[in-house]
């Protein structure tokens, strides 16, 4: 049975087919297409109807090449939404969360509702991209947009809406809003009320796996192809991701490289405590009755940043040469908090890196290979940070950790992730994000039974990488001055 997972990432968007065979899922990626964000004036909006536009391509393309796609499934980073008015119609151009409309207002919603009243309703971390904030920037600055609304929609449920009429957001993608509460399965109302959002424009929820209508037949005769059946699947990229871990375990520990870079661990009860809030730690709602504790690490916009930087000024280098540039420079120079908030959307990223190190008075890296280096040692130096807190949070010790996701064809990265940690990493699945999304139709359709087999199929479907750690007093030794730096300056 061929089925088809929409995944909209920040490096691009993806259409693949999945399909079982002898016990072994086979993902095929049959398009992809641009996803940037578009800055007009001082904000940042998605190209949403061209994005649209291109999923059509998408269903295109898979009827050219004779697949006949019995569901599709979509999913895309959280936080982000559109809004909708009375005639049906999108509002506006969804704001892209790294717009900076949302400055400042964690500080603003925090003086009208407690922090600890959001954090224990919700569970889900501070930080000013959550929709909750852009909602809250829109609502003071009066924005025409959010006073016309009728309904809001996640950017998954927004496309699922313009393919299917249906109006609902699926519950994975819902918590990223941190208006959620995903333990009674419903809105906050309260907060929201205090907010004075209008609490009306909020749909209802679907969980994770309904199937929530079909493609309309508008949309079907303008393609010529048969009516498909939409399937809310985890609809949060990481959601998809983290249900693609290919493990037996019930106990383990990831990482969702990309973008992003979202290290946690799988639970079945959030942790809402004053530890996780104090330490910023999220508890977004996974797949089924999964629960992710979690932290957002700045990750690989990082190296991303810096390739624009210095393509802009002419110097265009590919991802593999630029972690050969890493390799050859010399290690231990200087150390980043890769989460500190000066580097969420720099104007010039590898400058900003200069800045924090001249700053905190390490020596400053001058060198594209320097510059390289001292992201790469500190992103492996913060997870390591990271997953120690999950571990005094969880009570629990993990004998090593997974990578998923793009990240995973930086070797350097997973090498430098499984020294900083002195554990093994096992490493694969690029594209475990459209596996997971793949994972979940077919359990909604029948053809799995639940996560746990899936994940064994999964297992048996994409063959891991185990890299072993090196070097490990070095490794340590960085670490302490590491925690030095990043504590003198946050
Ligand atoms: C990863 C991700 C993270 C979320 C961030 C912004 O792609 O979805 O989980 O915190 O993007 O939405």
């Amino acid at each position: 049975m061929s089925i088809l997972a929409f995944d909209l990432g920040a490096s691009s968007g993806k259409v693949l087919v999945g399909e079982i065979k002898k016990n072994k899922l086979i993902v095929e990626e049959i398009y992809r297409f641009a996803n940037d964000p578009v800055k007009i004036g001082t904000h940042f909006y998605w190209d949403i109807l061209r994005l649209f536009h291109e999923m059509k391509q998408g269903l295109l393309k898979s009827k050219f090449l004779g697949f006949h796609i019995q569901s599709i499934g979509i999913d895309t980073w959280g936080l982000d939404f559109g809004l909708i008015g009375s005639h049906g119609e999108l509002l506006g151009n969804p704001y892209h969360y790294r717009d900076k409309q949302s400055l400042g207002m964690i500080e603003k919603v925090c003086d009208i509702v407690p922090k600890e009243e959001i954090y224990f309703h919700t569970g889900i971390q501070f930080t000013e991209v959550n929709s909750i904030y852009h909602l809250y920037a829109m609502k003071c600055s009066r924005n025409p947009i959010l006073e016309k609304a009728e309904t809001l929609l996640m950017i998954p449920d927004l496309l699922r809406y313009f393919l299917t009429g249906e109006k609902t957001i699926e519950e994975t993608i819902a918590s990223t809003t941190q208006l959620y509460n995903s333990q009674s399965k419903s809105w906050v109302a309260p907060l929201i009320n205090k907010l004075d959002l209008p609490i009306e424009i909020f749909p209802d929820i679907v969980e994770t796996g309904t199937q929530v209508g079909s493609i309309r037949l508008s949309i079907c005769n303008e393609l010529h192809i048969p009516k498909i059946r939409v399937i809310a699947v985890g609809e949060h990229d990481t959601a998809s991701a983290v249900a693609a871990i290919p493990t037996a375990e019930k106990e383990f520990a990831y990482l969702s490289c990309g973008t992003w870079s979202l290290l946690g661990t799988e639970i079945d009860t959030p942790v809402i405590n004053r530890q996780a809030m104090e330490w910023n730690f999220t508890n977004e709602k996974g797949v089924f009755n999964t629960y992710r504790l979690l932290k957002n690490i700045m990750g690989l916009w990082l190296i991303q940043e810096c390739k624009r930087a210095w393509e802009r000024d002419g110097d265009f280098l590919t991802y593999d040469e630029m972690v050969d540039l890493a390799f050859q420079s010399k290690p231990f120079r200087s150390f980043i908090d890769p989460d500190h908030e000066m580097f969420l959307n720099p104007e010039h990223m590898p400058k900003q890196i200069q800045y924090y190190c001249q700053l905190t008075n390490q020596p400053i890296p001058r060198s594209k290979n320097e510059i390289l280096r001292c992201i790469l040692e500190s992103l492996a130096l913060k997870y390591r940070f990271v997953l120690e807190r999950i571990e005094k949070l969880t009570n629990k010790k993990f004998p090593g950790l997974y990578i998923v996701g793009g990240g995973v064809k930086n070797n350097l990265l997973c090498q430098f992730t499984s020294n900083a940690l002195a554990r093994p990493v096992w490493a694969g699945m690029e594209e475990a994000t459209a596996i997971g999304n793949l994972m979940v139709q077919y359990i909604s359709l029948g053809e799995i039974k639940d996560l746990q087999e899936g994940r064994m199929i999964i297992q048996n479907s994409f063959p891991l990488k185990t890299y072993e750690p090196l070097d490990s007093q070095l490794w340590n030794d960085a670490y302490e001055i590491f925690k030095k730096v990043i504590e003198s300056h946050n």
